[in-house]
């Protein structure tokens, strides 16, 4: 109908750039949890069963079917709009116990011919996207081993597409794959392999690139947009099919931890709404409550909403990118009194003597000084252990001049110490004058990257001249620095 589109939600937000934007439903919470349900149908306008349409589930043994997890799902998809996406026909996990390693190629034919007979006429048109052969790569880009490559040979990928598109004429089918979101061996055998279906005349319509992502390890939004118009560059659609984002190594402040987790959820949505070949993006369920990622590899947070189905910074981040707003989050200092306004408060300094002065003032009625400094390194500095965190690019930035000079070099420093050791690393060095003030400003990636083990101490310096010369400061600031804003295209 004529319904005006809500964009206070996500999936409104994506509709307004003709997109679905989806989530992988939960067996188990489907039934038990119906807070868990309101949020799905409300923010999502897509859903793929996590595990109830994969094959295992669907034909325990080889007489007998269920279909009752499968439909409630395909069932409240109806009821609320929803597009369903099957997932996953062919795949090395999750088979019934009767695919054994060593079956003949016939009878794993035959096998397959009455799974896909069965599965798709039962679904029809309620499933409009099919997930026909998953994981079928390996990194190197070579095919993985499986019962399907053994008994049929590398065309068993292609006779899986004709013989879906047999059965579910109308269905839209995917390749679906981990690993293959930025560039490297295994994408671009992915692109290799869709090259090859599409001319034996396979009907591929797509490729899911899952995005099971580590916070720091993703894939640049600029990269991932090459890969998409690699992809759409051969005819085929892409979607963003199972994203998560794992933020358990990071080490700071929660908040600080979830902001870092958000600007990845950002980047990626980002490149989607950027690219005219990504049609949909789908998240590995949507609450912390419920993810493979506890199980697999260790309680984390990487989802949308929180325990308690409270939106996190991520869901805001992706409601933002979808909309082509600006990320928030990034604004507000991490410093305290960095205008040096209520005194002295956090700001130290190890050496020297440190005052706040009401002439000269960059803005409003105090700034620092540093004066009676013995060494070069000793100037105005404040604790920013609790108030960073890794993964995150920093800007600092300070109004700086200086005093029994006419002129010096100061800068402006981040200081930690951890495993490896002690370390400073500049944001950057400018001349500043006794006659006027001048900007300094720079960023430094404080990230896990550079980290080694445990961070214990944390320092932002203004420091530099040589022992004698006065530092003035005001109006410093270290802020967090957010991706630039989406420019969503619509489809
Ligand atoms: O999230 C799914 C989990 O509940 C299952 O136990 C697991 C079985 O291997 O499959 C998980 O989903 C996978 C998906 O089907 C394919 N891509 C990777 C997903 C996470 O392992």
């Amino acid at each position: 109908g004529d319904v005006p589109i809500d964009t206070s939600t996500l999936r409104g937000a994506a509709a307004s750039t003709g997109r679905w934007l989806g989530a992988a439903v939960n067996t188990g919470a489907l039934s038990d949890d119906p807070d868990y349900v309101a949020l799905l149908v409300s923010e999502f306008g897509a859903i793929t069963p996590e595990n109830a349409t994969k094959w295992g589930p669907l034909q325990p043994d080889a007489e007998t079917w269920d279909f009752t997890v499968a439909d409630s799902m395909v069932d409240l998809a109806e009821l609320h709009d929803m597009r369903v996406k099957g997932h996953t026909l062919v795949w090395h996990n999750q088979l019934p116990d009767f695919i054994s390693e060593s079956m003949d190629p016939a009878d794993l034919r035959s096998a397959m011919q009455a799974h896909f007979e069965t599965t798709l006429s039962h679904f029809g048109t309620q499933i409009a996207d099919w997930d026909v052969v998953n994981e079928a790569l390996l990194s190197d880009g070579s095919m993985r081993e499986s019962v399907f490559l053994s008994a049929l040979g590398e065309d068993y990928v292609s006779e899986a597409f004709t013989m879906a598109a047999e059965y579910a004429p109308d269905a839209r089918l995917f390749y679906n794959d981990y690993g293959i979101e930025g560039y490297n061996d295994k994408s671009t055998a992915t692109v290799a392999l869709v090259t090859d279906l599409i001319a034996d005349g396979a009907p591929i319509h797509g490729v899911g690139l899952q995005m099971h992502l580590t916070h720091g390890y993703a894939p640049t939004r600029d990269e991932l947009k090459d890969n998409i118009d690699r992809l759409w560059a051969l005819g085929t659609v892409a979607h963003i099919s199972e994203m998560d984002v794992q933020i358990r190594h990071l080490q700071g402040p929660e908040s600080e931890r979830l902001l870092a987790q958000a600007m990845t959820y950002y980047d990626i949505t980002a490149a989607c709404v950027e690219s005219e070949g990504c049609e949909q993006m789908s998240f590995w369920g949507f609450t912390d409550r419920y993810s493979w990622i506890d199980t697999a590899y260790g309680a984390d947070d990487p989802l949308l909403y929180d325990d308690d189905l409270v939106a996190k910074p991520a869901r805001t981040a992706v409601h933002q990118a979808l909309l082509g707003e600006p990320m928030t989050g990034c604004e507000d200092s991490r410093l305290t009194n960095g205008d040096f306004e209520s005194g002295l408060d956090d700001w130290i300094s190890w050496g020297g003597s440190l005052s706040t002065v009401s002439d000269p003032v960059y803005a409003g009625g105090s700034a620092v000084r540093s004066s009676e400094r013995t060494a070069e390194w000793q100037g105005p500095v404040q604790s920013v252990l609790d108030r960073i965190g890794d993964g995150l690019l920093y800007e600092g930035t300070a109004w700086v001049r200086v005093g029994n000079a006419s002129e010096a070099e100061v800068k402006m420093t981040l200081q930690w110490i951890d495993d490896a050791g002690e370390h400073w690393v500049p944001l950057n060095w400018v001349t500043a004058t006794d006659e006027d003030w001048t900007e300094l400003s720079g960023v430094v990636n404080f990230s896990d990257t550079r980290t080694t083990g445990e961070v214990v101490d944390a320092h932002l310096y203004i420091e530099g001249p040589d022992a004698g010369v006065d530092i003035y400061a005001d109006d410093v600031s270290l802020h967090p620095v957010c991706p630039d804003t989406s420019v969503p295209v619509s489809r």
